[in-house]
């Protein structure tokens, strides 16, 4: 069976190949002149590839910003997932500026010590923030505590569900020192 359909399909090839040269270089047996066309064609194959190629990118680069409207726009909003990488003596997120409503919050601490995020509603700035003996006080009628958990291990991850108001929000470790040195970071949530 096998070998049989293989020569009826290398008797295919053999019908159609000519039909295809033809296609090329209708009046001339020529094999050189076959090259021109045919090489200008794929070039513009390869050109029309790349284009595509470097707009689809394009779309995504711009799509990170239009993901609001989208989902307006759309209906049913996927359930959004915040990364948050702790470590000394800083706190990173996936993004800064966060969609309104329930969030899942991955919580990793790639430092070396021990380290907690907590998470607070304010509309203070940075600089006015309520201290007290060098660190944030918590208890501060200016604060809303939104998320607060246990302290993370070096290496370990949690996963924490917020829901969240629009507004200025501020994550921060504070442990003793940390948010001094660092460790404190202002979202946006709208
Ligand atoms: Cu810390």
């Amino acid at each position: 069976m096998k070998t049989h359909n293989e020569a009826g399909s290398t008797l295919d090839r053999r019908a159609v190949a000519p039909e295809e040269v033809s296609l090329w270089e209708p009046g001339s047996a020529q094999a050189d002149p076959r090259l021109g066309p045919r090489a200008l064609a794929l070039t513009a194959i390869a050109v029309i590839v790349a284009g595509c190629v470097a707009l689809s990118a394009l779309f995504v680069a711009v799509g990170r910003d239009w993901t609001p409207g989208a989902l307006a726009a759309g209906g049913v909003a996927p359930s959004r997932t915040v990364t948050i990488t702790l470590s000394e003596f800083k706190i990173a997120l996936s993004e800064y500026v966060l969609p309104a409503g329930k969030i899942t919050l991955k919580i990793s601490n790639k430092g070396t010590i021990q380290h907690e995020l907590v998470i607070f509603k304010t509309d203070l700035s940075v600089s006015q923030l309520p201290m007290m003996s060098g660190d944030l006080n918590e208890d501060s009628s200016f604060l809303q505590d939104v998320s607060d958990g246990d302290n993370l291990n070096p290496g370990q991850s949690v996963t924490r569900a917020a829901n969240l108001k629009p507004g200025n929000y501020i994550l921060v470790c504070n442990l003793p020192g940390h948010m001094m040195a660092g460790m404190i970071q202002t979202v946006t949530v709208r």
